[in-house]
């Protein structure tokens, strides 16, 4: 591909720089203030396991000022249940049946005791499988913005080099590659899995992952603001961040040994903040539930540090920050109350994610916005800020709803569709139909949103309407041009 064709398949010609009939956008780039961007996401953590939405328990005062400073979404969802193909819609704007990427970059058989062989683990699933590289991801489409782009924490769209984040945009990684690790050997089933850049690295083996990340993100705050970023340490023209923080907490630990360690925190820090916790009963529920809480605020520190040098380096005022938990907490240590289920699974505990919005003159402070809302509004909400068209001849599934978040206009969404294997949901309007392993029914979320009563027999002809909606979006999904590599082109 020549230059002239990628510029094209972006959709960032040089005439994409001034777009016409958008004079705020033409006036951002003219005074070169586009806002920068910093993108955080926790990994399981419930809708009920932050103070702002209500949870009373675990303790995030950093998320909660955040809060206080932006808006606070209600109606939120991701496109999957679980990490992998919601990270890959947020990064590409497109259902996962859309980007190719709706099952998990993981091997299953370590959940039946199976050990890999170093070679067999070589060229197993989780190796070897990654977002297809026809896919345009958020920072290759700001880098035309003038963006300079940052990912520390949480990779999961593939380990081969072609599937990298600096093969896909970004010019900074630090963090690892696969779906989860242990919190201080950074070793996934054994195996070291941090990096830098593309290179595996060792360096930070012993400390606990949430500090390197907070580590790396505040450098590359730093660092862009003092106008030399860029991995190769080059200098480069002072511009916009995109900073994105996929922190792995409070997902659980990915170790070989029984029984699982789940979710890890330093000891000192449980105790500190939650209080009387023995090593000794790590394995009951209660120590399980102390040590998921102790992973998220100590997650939530280092996002308050992080916070902390955006306002000292004057960057809090053109700076969105968005926060968001890429699916709902798992088992009984999270708390996704008063939604029903969790990670896996379709009812809303799910899907349904905390999200916070910040962004200063733009969006309210203090406000709650209840509109229905999805992680595939973020990509092209996020063109709409850096002044750049998405690109051209590539479907986008959400829009921008900027407008939304600041109060002023109604979502335009009015349906969302999953799909995890067999598993089956959609939401139309308020009704949402649920078709899974861990059950099934129609739910009216306005009066019911822990969907409690299933409507089915009381509402056929609603029923009906759900499901043709469903059809008809499985059809747009198995019309649209194949990608890898659940599916072959
Ligand atoms: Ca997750």
């Amino acid at each position: 591909m020549n230059r002239r064709e990628y510029l094209k398949l972006v959709g960032l010609g040089a005439a994409a720089l001034a777009v016409p009939g958008c004079a705020s956008i033409s006036k951002r780039l003219a005074g070169n203030g586009a806002p920068n961007i910093v993108l955080i996401v926790s990994d399981d953590q419930g809708y009920h396991d932050l103070g702002c939405y209500g949870g009373t328990e675990v303790k995030t005062p950093n998320l909660d000022r955040l809060a206080a400073g932006g808006v606070r979404l209600t109606n939120f969802y991701v496109t999957w249940p679980a990490c992998t193909p919601s990270r890959g819609s947020l990064l590409t704007g497109r259902y996962p049946q859309r980007n190719g990427t709706y099952d998990m970059y993981r091997n299953y058989l370590v959940d039946h005791d199976h050990l890999y062989s170093e070679h067999e683990y070589a060229v197993s699933f989780e190796m070897i499988g990654g977002m297809d590289t026809r896919e345009v991801l958020i920072p290759r489409v700001l880098k035309r913005a003038g963006y300079t782009s940052g990912i520390f924490g949480k990779w999961d769209l593939g380990q081969l080099h072609r599937f990298l984040p600096l093969q896909r945009g970004f010019d900074e990684f630090y963090g690892f590659t696969n779906t989860g690790i242990d919190y201080w050997t950074h070793e996934r089933y054994g195996v070291p899995s941090m990096r830098r850049g593309n290179r595996p690295t060792t360096e930070d083996k012993g400390t606990y992952a949430t500090d390197l990340f907070r580590r790396e993100a505040i450098r590359f705050i730093r660092k862009a603001k003092a106008g030399s970023a860029g991995h190769d340490q080059t200098r480069l023209r002072r511009g916009p961040f995109f900073c994105y923080v996929p922190f792995n907490a409070p997902h659980g630990a990915s170790n070989l040994q029984r029984p699982r360690p789940g979710v890890q925190a330093p000891l000192e820090y449980i105790r500190r903040h939650y209080g009387q916790y023995d090593p000794k009963d790590a394995s009951s529920r209660r120590a399980k539930r102390i040590r998921y809480m102790a992973a998220i605020t100590y997650m939530d520190e280092a996002i308050g540090q992080i916070l902390r040098v955006l306002a000292e380096h004057d960057l809090q005022d053109n700076t969105i920050v968005i926060f968001f938990s890429d699916n709902g907490g798992s088992g009984s240590t999270a708390d996704n109350g008063p939604l029903r289920g969790g990670k896996g699974w379709m009812f809303e505990g799910g899907i349904r994610v905390p999200c916070i919005v910040r962004w200063p003159g733009v969006i309210p402070a203090g406000t709650v916005c209840d509109e229905f809302l999805t992680a595939m509004e973020i990509f092209p909400t996020l063109c709409g800020a850096a002044g750049v068209r998405p690109p051209q001849g590539v479907v986008l599934d959400g829009f921008d709803m900027t407008a939304v978040l600041a109060g002023k206009q109604k979502s335009s969404r009015k349906e969302m569709f999953w799909q995890r294997r067999a598993d089956k949901a959609a939401r139309v309007g308020n009704f949402k139909w649920v078709e899974s392993s861990r059950g099934s029914g129609l739910f009216d979320l306005s009066r019911d949103v822990g969907e409690q009563h299933d409507l089915s027999k009381e509402k056929p002809d609603v029923l009906s309407k759900v499901k043709s909606r469903f059809a008809a979006w499985k059809k747009r999904m198995a019309d649209a041009e194949p990608r890898r590599p659940f599916r072959d082109f």
